[in-house]
């Protein structure tokens, strides 16, 4: 095959953990729970890498409203602004939420029902308790030695062209994933029956802007990877 015609699609599933699901998790994602048979059968197929994320933070990540103090400590409704631990003009706003996903938790476990024995690699994101880091691939503020998680580089060394996105949350994590990996110059693919977000407002705006940055939105249904 002729190189302009690579093709090699790899599958991202962000975030499918139990913190995410209901009834137990700490932050249930509405439906959360309910892709798990959408995540499984693209796992069946032939996609060149299947790579799960995993939210992973330390105790004291500040993204917990359990972190900051009141009256601006209220999960969901309260935001906190950032600045770059290299860099203190650089500020990034984000919200605060329930404690979630600690590292070495069940919280952070991937959800039982996803067949992870297909799973050809796990990155952990998150980890720096300093800055927010919604994107598998680094923090906003593109900290090389900090927050960057080195997806992209290993994407790119096997030399993936398509990364086919699925997961938690659609407005958080998937958006953000899908928005760098866009900026790194895979072309992405989200798949809509795959995905459930936070809020539903920022679910419709979180596809335009994936829409906007070039990712096409697909349903798995009849869905073909041909390599
Ligand atoms: C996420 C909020 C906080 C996500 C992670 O996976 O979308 N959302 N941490
Ligand atoms: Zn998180």
């Amino acid at each position: 095959m002729a190189s302009e015609d690579a093709f090699k699609p790899a599958l991202l599933i962000i975030d499918t953990q139990n913190d995410f699901c209901g009834p137990d998790g700490s932050m249930g994602i509405p439906q959360g729970r309910s892709i798990a048979p959408v995540v499984n059968k693209l796992l069946d197929l032939p996609f060149f890498l299947r790579v799960a994320t995993k939210d992973w933070h330390p105790r004291d990540h500040i993204s917990f409203a359990s972190n900051h103090s009141a009256p601006d400590n209220k999960p969901y409704d309260s935001f906190v602004t950032i600045a770059n631990p290299l860099n203190g003009s650089e500020k990034q706003t984000t919200r605060l939420w329930p404690d979630h996903c600690i590292q070495d938790t069940p919280g952070a476990d991937i959800i039982a029902e996803i067949d992870q024995g297909k799973l050809d690699m796990v990155v952990e994101k998150g980890q720096d308790p300093r800055v927010e880091m919604y994107s598998v691939f680094g923090d906003p503020f593109r900290n090389p030695q900090v927050t960057r998680s080195g997806l992209a580089e290993t994407l790119k060394i096997n030399g993936v062209t398509d990364c086919y996105v699925c997961g938690l949350a659609t407005d958080y994590c998937v958006k953000s994933s899908v928005l760098d990996a866009a900026g790194e110059g895979f072309k992405v693919w989200v798949i809509k029956d795959g995905v459930k977000g936070v809020d539903t407002q920022g679910c419709e705006q979180a596809f335009a802007e994936m829409e906007k940055a070039g990712a096409e939105a697909i349903q798995s249904d009849g869905m073909e990877i041909e390599r």
